[in-house]
Parts: C-alpha cells; sequence; structure tokens
C-alpha cells in the first residue's frame, strides 16, 4: 500500500505490509438493518461477480465470519471526526472494515477498493481468484463538496447510453456532479411539454448537420437516477440569453422582430439572443426551468448567461435577474456562468468561472461562491498538442500537466478557500461526436482534475502524481478507454502487490 496508485489520492494511507486475500471464501457482511448501506454491500458483491464470475452473498452481521476473510462494513460510530462523505478503511489479514456516516462515503470507500483490486477487476470476467489487498490503513474525504464534469450535448447529442458511460466513469474518481449543457444556438436536447417545437424542430439538427436528436423526458428521468444510484446529481443548464438559437428558429415569438431564423449547424458564437424585453420570453423561460426543476431532484439550476454578445448589457442584467428569481420561485439554486457576476447576485447564488479573473472576483465578492473551470486548465475540449486530432486551440494547447498543475483557490487574486464550492471540467462538443471522442479527450485529463476537487492541495504534486497515473494505463486498457497516451506520463504495467511483498522481505520500504 505505500506505493498504491490510487487516484484521487486519499486523505492519509498507513501500510502494514502485510495481504488480504479475496478468494471463494470471503464473507462480506453488513450492518443489520441497515437499507441505505445493504444496498452499497450489494454494489461491492456486484463488481467482485462481474469481474469473477463469483456470488458473494451478503449478510447481515457486525462480527468476521468464523472462518475465511470477512469485509465487514458499517457505520462509524466512534469516529466523530470523519466528514459525512469521509471514509475509512482498516484492511487487516483475515478482516477488511469499511467504515463511514453515510452511504455516500461507502460508495467512495467502495471505489478505492476497486483500486486497491488489481486493473482486471474492470473487466467483466477478468479477475483471477485470489487476489490480494495490500494491508493498511487509509481515511479518506473530500476536500471540496462539488467536484463535476460537463457535457455538452447540444453541439452534438449523445445519447443515454453514452452519458451513463461518461457518470461511470466519474464515479470511480469519486466526482459527484454531472452538469448537461441541454441548449445551444445547435440544438435543443430536452423535451418540454408546453413548448414541443423545442425539440421536434430546434433539435432536429447540430453542428456538421447531421440529425441532432434530444432526450424525452423519461430519458432525462432515467440520466437522473442512474446517476443518483452512483451519488452524482445532474445540474441541467438551459443556456440564455445568448446561445439560443434553436429555440429562436423554434418559436418566432422569441425574436425581438417576430420571425423565426434558420436553424444553425456552424460553431460561432454570441450571434443570438432571446428578445429581453417581451412578457412571452419571461413565460417561456419560465415554463423551461418549471418543467426541467419538476425531474431534477439536485439542488441546481444552471441558466448559462455566458458569450451573450448580441445582448445589451442593460437588457443582459434585466433578463438574468429575472430569469434568477425564476430559478429560485421553482425552488432551485442558480448556478450561472462567470459573466452572470454583473447581474444582481448574492450569497445564494453560484458563479462558474471559466475566464476573466475579475469578474470571478466579483462574484465573490456579492458572496456567491464559485465552481472553478479555468479554460486553460479544466476545459476537456481544448487540445493536448498541435497534433491533437479533435478539439479546440482558442484557449491554448492543454496537456496533461497543465490540466493538473493548478489550484482553485490560487487561481484567482483574492479569493480564499471558503468562496469556492469545487471544480468542474467543462467538455464542450463542436469537435466530438462519438463515445471514443469523449474518452480521448477525457482521458487522461479527467483523473487529474478529480483529484484537485478532492486531494489536499499540498499533497498534490506533479512528479509523483504522473507516476501513480502511469499505473492507471492498465485499468483504462480494462474498462475499454481509448485515452490520450501522453509522453509526459510514464505509461507502465500496474505494479503487482507481490511485488510490494518482495520489497518488504529485502527490507526495500
Ligand atoms: C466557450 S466557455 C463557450 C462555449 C464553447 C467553448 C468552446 C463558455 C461558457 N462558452 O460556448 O463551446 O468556448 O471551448
Amino acid at each position: 500500500m505505500t506505493r498504491n496508485s490510487i487516484i484521487p489520492k486519499p486523505q492519509s494511507v498507513v501500510a502494514t505490509n502485510q495481504t488480504f486475500v479475496v478468494d471463494e471464501g470471503l464473507s462480506i457482511r453488513v450492518e443489520e438493518g441497515h437499507e441505505a448501506f445493504k444496498k452499497e454491500a450489494l454494489r461491492l458483491a456486484g463488481i467482485l461477480k462481474n469481474a469473477t464470475g463469483v456470488g458473494f452473498e451478503v449478510e447481515e452481521g457486525d462480527k468476521a465470519a468464523w472462518f475465511g476473510n470477512t469485509i465487514l462494513i458499517n457505520q462509524s460510530k466512534a469516529d466523530q471526526n470523519l466528514p459525512p462523505s469521509g471514509y475509512e478503511l482498516d484492511i487487516k489479514e483475515n478482516l477488511l472494515t469499511l467504515t463511514a456516516s453515510s452511504s455516500e462515503g461507502l460508495f467512495y470507500g467502495i471505489q478505492t477498493l476497486r483500486q486497491l483490486l488489481t486493473a482486471q477487476v474492470e473487466q467483466a470476467g477478468g479477475l483471477q481468484l485470489p487476489v490480494l489487498i495490500p494491508t493498511g490503513t487509509i481515511r479518506d474525504w473530500p476536500q471540496y463538496e462539488y467536484r463535476g464534469m460537463m457535457l455538452d450535448v447540444a453541439r452534438h447529442f449523445f445519447d443515454v447510453p453514452t452519458v451513463k458511460r461518461v457518470i461511470d466513469y466519474l464515479a470511480l474518481y469519486k466526482m459527484n456532479t454531472l452538469h448537461l449543457h441541454l441548449s445551444d444556438d445547435q440544438g435543443w436536447r430536452i423535451e418540454i411539454e408546453s413548448w414541443p417545437n423545442l425539440t421536434t424542430h430546434g433539435g432536429s439538427t447540430e453542428v456538421g448537420g447531421g440529425e441532432g436528436g434530444f432526450f424525452t423526458k423519461e430519458d432525462y428521468k432515467e440520466i437522473v437516477a442512474y446517476a443518483g444510484d452512483k451519488h452524482i446529481t445532474i445540474v441541467p443548464e438551459i443556456d440564455m440569453p445568448g446561445h439560443t438559437n434553436a429555440a429562436l428558429a423554434s418559436y418566432p415569438e422569441l425574436n425581438c422582430d417576430g420571425k423565426a431564423t434558420e436553424l444553425y449547424a456552424g460553431t460561432k458564437v454570441g450571434f443570438s439572443t432571446l428578445c429581453t424585453d417581451k412578457e412571452v420570453v419571461y413565460e417561456f423561460v419560465d415554463d423551461v426551468i418549471r418543467e426541467i426543476s419538476e425531474i431534477t431532484p439536485g439542488p441546481y439550476f444552471h441558466i448559462g448567461g455566458d458569450e451573450s454578445h448580441s445582448t445589451e448589457q442593460e437588457d443582459y442584467e434585466y433578463f438574468m435577474n429575472r430569469a434568477r428569481e425564476i430559478v429560485k420561485s421553482h425552488g432551485k439554486t442558480m448556478i450561472g456562468w462567470v459573466e452572470v457576476a454583473h447581474a444582481g447576485i448574492d450569497e445564494t447564488d453560484i458563479v462558474q468561472f471559466w475566464a476573466k479573473e475579475k469578474n470571478a472576483l466579483q462574484g465573490a465578492k456579492k458572496g456567491a461562491k464559485l465552481i472553478m473551470s479555468p479554460s486553460k486548465h479544466a476545459y476537456l475540449d481544448i487540445k493536448y498538442n498541435e497534433d491533437s486530432p479533435l478539439g479546440l486551440t482558442w484557449a491554448g494547447l492543454t496537456e496533461v500537466d497543465d490540466a493538473y498543475n493548478w489550484d482553485p483557490v490560487t487561481l484567482v487574486e483574492g479569493i480564499e478557500k471558503v468562496d469556492v464550492l469545487g471544480v468542474e471540467a467543462p467538455l464542450w462538443a463542436e469537435t466530438i461526436e462519438t463515445l471514443d471522442d469523449i474518452e480521448y479527450l477525457m482521458f487522461p485529463r479527467i483523473l487529474g482534475i478529480a483529484e484537485i476537487g478532492w486531494t489536499v492541495r499540498e499533497d498534490r504534486r506533479w512528479d509523483e502524481y504522473r507516476v501513480r497515473l502511469g499505473q492507471h494505463r492498465d485499468r483504462m486498457k480494462a474498462m475499454g478507454i481509448d485515452f490520450y497516451e501522453s509522453p509526459l506520463v510514464p505509461w507502465q504495467e500496474e505494479a503487482s502487490f507481490f511485488m510490494d511483498i518482495e520489497m518488504t522481505d529485502e527490507g526495500g520500504e
């Protein structure tokens, strides 16, 4: 465990240099009468079943089995110091105890356990028993409450199975939010019953002129439920008042001249705007926010607000203030891109920084919390290098070290850790069309962003991180991920724990 390669790096790891053996005699036990915990225990059994073909029963009880090794899952009553989403993994030779005070914490503990098993655990039928897990104690919890990724399903549409796959990936790295960019100039991607043309017409195209697509409400609910099961919150975004051509093409009354625009399949930004002084526009905004809020259990609603270059500043502020009130009236917390800092926001709002530090500072001064998505570091759609087959270059190039070497607090002068809600890595979709494309731009940068959101700043160093990252090659391959093999990372075969033992025998570590 001394040389574990867990990402994101845990708070504390104390190795004891023995091994816990997972074989067919393993018992999984969970505290009695605790349904949410039992669900997590069953999840662990499910992971092992998928990887090994062996079905381990989950029994209720709080003691180790009298023969064979035991994984014991329970609530941490004793340890009041562990934050609510934290966990402790105490691994002894015959007993592995996973404790947490919430099922979310247990879920994170299980993700760590997954990484302590060999990469083959990710492959159906890929894991041969017995498997050895190094002994020791891990105590772990996240630094930031919001750790997410954004997927733009507007520029190109991605279907439900693809979004689910992205959710699986985020879960492994303990991320807890997926922000869906559901509308833009090129497409409207979520069914709104009171304004049906939004999807029938506005959803019928995408960048490059493809056929587009959209989520029905049932699709969206399916995504929300799937994410929720993995302790991931969905944040819906309807971008306004700019980035609205798909809506403007679907309903003439949203335009100042009362004429519908043409559908748009290009990649320019900043040319569209809702007509901010028409009342019908606010009826539209209210219907859209209401219908989506009704099927969104999470606390947030993102109203965009970026790059509204065709909206007068005064109109922009008037519009955002009203949209913000509408979000509140439907019981949600507003998130807006950093430009929203100019509007009448306060400590009940959230500002998402992507460029222009001074706007982020202004937002913080008004009391809003910040989500940090610096385009120079956290934008997954920016090319890695000049030869990257996918991606954009307007924010420069973002090699794997650039995506890792930054800190949410020091990025904007004048802000403090309390101002930061967390981090998010946006993946805009002008240049991507398939799951493979998503994977290539996501991996391996998303691992670094996950670590920035989870691990204390003092424990993050590129030189050490890159070695751990190099050990994730086999795991990504086992998951079938098509990742960018950056030359900056020492990619290697996953170190086997037998090696650890040899090292210990020789007195090596
Ligand atoms: C800027 S960042 C945008 C998006 C583009 C992206 C491409 C932001 C809030 N807006 O509309 O897709 O750049 O990287």
